[in-house]
């Protein structure tokens, strides 16, 4: 990668990060309403994967969507409008946290049904096939959405008609309070993806190279009309399943070993400081924009404007002709 590829993934990690962790604290100020899943720990995943897309390639989210989103492009602003349900916000102030859209960046939606996200990623493909257009589309499911039934019909729909399709498996190890060995009858996930007749690799998702290299080969594939592929991503949350669960099923010292030893921003930091061609001071000035950015979300995010009482109708139902 060259140095502002890699000045331009850091960026995006940052971002990621910040805003997980501003979000988390104005959480607890108790004005972003509903369940707030955090992404923080998992970054290098949607950043590995979505450095490779442009706005015509799209994407399906989870409930744990916004580092999904900022990866893609969508405006952290209006997200974080968004979350203080702003009539400003990037739906309206309709779809809040879980239900984030932005369709002129392919984000074609978070989703808070879980492992619904691949069969409809499958569509989007079928959509590129049949018309021609030349974009792939991603699913992110959780390692319990490996669990979900049409994860498996989407998977070998996919394969059967060569879809430009990239299933994206994100395993941190846990579907709410349950451990992934205690839910899947085998814990290679990658195996269970491989026997639908697809490529199936698994990374590790705390490594930004490793995510990046591996979506890079699958996409490719995908570009070239040779159908779809997996890659499953392991990679640990560093906060609950939501925010206001109390983690009663892992140990605080588990978790702070967690952010100790497997970190993605140290792993990269300490990669591209090495050769030389990034230094401290230019991911400083970095961290220092993305810092003052999620300053000035925050305090547009308090100022805005929330729907009326007129709005409620809006965008609810579709007049055919
Ligand atoms: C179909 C469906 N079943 C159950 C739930 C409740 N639920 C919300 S998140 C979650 C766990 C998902 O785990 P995983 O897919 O590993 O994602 P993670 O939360 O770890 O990112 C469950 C069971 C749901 N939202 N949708």
């Amino acid at each position: 990668m060259t140095r502002d590829q890699l000045l331009c993934a850091y960026r995006r990690l940052r971002l990621l990060r910040e805003f997980e962790e501003r979000t988390r604290i104005e959480f607890q100020t108790g004005q972003i309403a509903g369940f707030t899943h955090l992404y923080a720990g998992m970054e290098a995943i949607a950043v590995g994967v979505c450095e490779h897309l442009t706005d015509e390639d799209k994407i399906i989210s989870t409930h744990r969507g916004h580092g999904h989103c900022l990866a893609k492009g969508c405006d952290p602003v209006a997200m974080m409008k968004e979350l203080w349900g702003s009539s400003e916000g990037l739906c309206g102030g309709k779809g809040g946290t879980m239900h984030i859209a932005d369709f002129s960046r392919g984000m074609l939606g978070a989703n808070a049904v879980v492992g619904a996200g691949a069969p409809i990623a499958v569509g989007a493909a079928l959509a590129a096939s049949i018309t021609g257009a030349s974009w792939v589309a991603v699913s992110f499911v959780g390692d319990g959405g490996t669990n979900i039934g049409s994860v498996y019909e989407a998977m070998n729909m996919a394969v059967v008609l060569r879809l430009p399709k990239i299933f994206v498996i994100e395993d941190n190890g846990w579907g709410e309070m349950t451990p992934i060995g205690n839910a899947a009858g085998n814990r290679d996930l990658a195996a269970r993806a491989a026997a639908m007749g697809m490529p199936a690799v698994s990374v590790d998702g705390t490594d930004f190279f490793a995510v990046h290299t591996a979506a890079g080969v699958a996409i490719s594939r995908a570009r070239r009309g040779e159908g779809p592929s997996t890659i499953v991503a392991s990679a640990p949350r560093f906060y609950g399943h939501h925010e206001g669960d109390p983690q009663l099923y892992r140990s605080r010292e588990e978790v702070a070993e967690l952010r100790r030893k497997d970190d993605c921003l140290p792993r990269f930091i300490e990669r591209v400081t090495a050769t030389g061609d990034v230094t401290m001071e230019d991911l400083g000035i970095i961290d220092a924009d993305i810092a003052r950015l999620m300053d000035s979300a925050v305090e547009q995010s308090k100022a805005a404007p929330r729907p009326t009482a007129d709005d409620v109708l809006q965008h609810v139902y579709i007049r055919y002709r």
